[in-house]
């Protein structure tokens, strides 16, 4: 994990212009820059103050597989794709790598200004890596009014597992999706998100073993393609609006 830190930290210091090459495509592969993310909509006057660089498995243009969506070619610096430049590193399945780097601001819940929103993932399962820096919270019960969060401690070296929203759906509320959010306290912050999704054209829907007649399916069924698009929709700018800034 270390080398992942510092090739994160290498890729970051980046001018602005040359991250912006990058920007993330519709493959959900590539730079998101700061406040480009609102992870919780209602609760935030401004986006996430993070900036982040989606990695997916790598899939060659002339492969037919890259005509399905979220699979393609990877959007690395020109420079060198050096270390994460390897095919055998996310192997087959839907898997995303999201490098993040948080600014060194103060975040303000009172007044909706945060490192990144109040959220549970959207896929199956996020492993998330973190370096010391305190920040990531997370509210044991959802269902709650008010909500109480609480601090994760932070473990250099360690692996925070996150349930996402799609376990949460097949498994009919079994397992719930962690809420989670990050509260900043002036120092920067780097953090590495891995989240394993089921592939795009997988129907998420409830597993016979999590439904009864006592207790019947809550969601209805969606391919695991619809339901990530919308969600990344949802809490990401348009691409219009980015553009007008670069
Ligand atoms: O940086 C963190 O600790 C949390 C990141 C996160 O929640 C996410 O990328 O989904
Ligand atoms: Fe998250």
């Amino acid at each position: 994990m270390n080398e992942v830190f510092f090739q994160s930290t290498k890729f970051f210091a980046l001018p602005l212009h040359k991250k912006m090459e990058l920007f993330r495509n519709e493959k959900l592969r590539g730079y998101t820059p700061t406040l480009d993310q609102t992870l919780d909509p209602e609760n935030q006057v401004q986006g996430d103050l993070k900036e982040g660089y989606y990695i997916g498995v790598e899939v060659p243009e002339d492969d037919p597989d890259a005509k399905k969506p979220f699979y393609g070619p990877n959007q690395w610096p020109s420079e060198d794709a050096g270390f994460f430049d390897k095919p055998e590193m996310l192997g087959e399945p839907l898997a995303t790598l999201k490098l993040l780097h948080y600014e060194d601001k103060i975040s303000d819940p009172a007044r909706g200004i945060y490192g990144c929103g109040a959220h549970s993932d959207f896929g199956l399962i996020n492993l998330l890596a973190t370096d010391d820096v305190a920040g990531l919270q997370i509210c044991k019960n959802k269902d709650a009014r008010p909500r109480i969060w609480e601090d994760v401690a932070p473990l250099k070296g360690g692996f925070i597992i996150n349930i996402g929203d799609l376990l949460e759906r097949l498994s009919n509320d079994v397992f719930r999706s962690t809420l989670h959010r990050v509260v900043l306290d002036g120092q920067e912050r780097y953090s590495v998100a891995f989240f394993a999704d089921p592939k795009p054209e997988c129907i998420v829907e409830c597993l016979p073993s999590c439904t009864s007649d006592m207790n019947p399916p809550k969601y209805p069924p969606i391919t695991c393609y619809a339901y990530m698009n919308q969600r990344y929709n949802d809490t990401h700018l348009g691409l219009n609006h980015i553009m007008d800034k670069k």
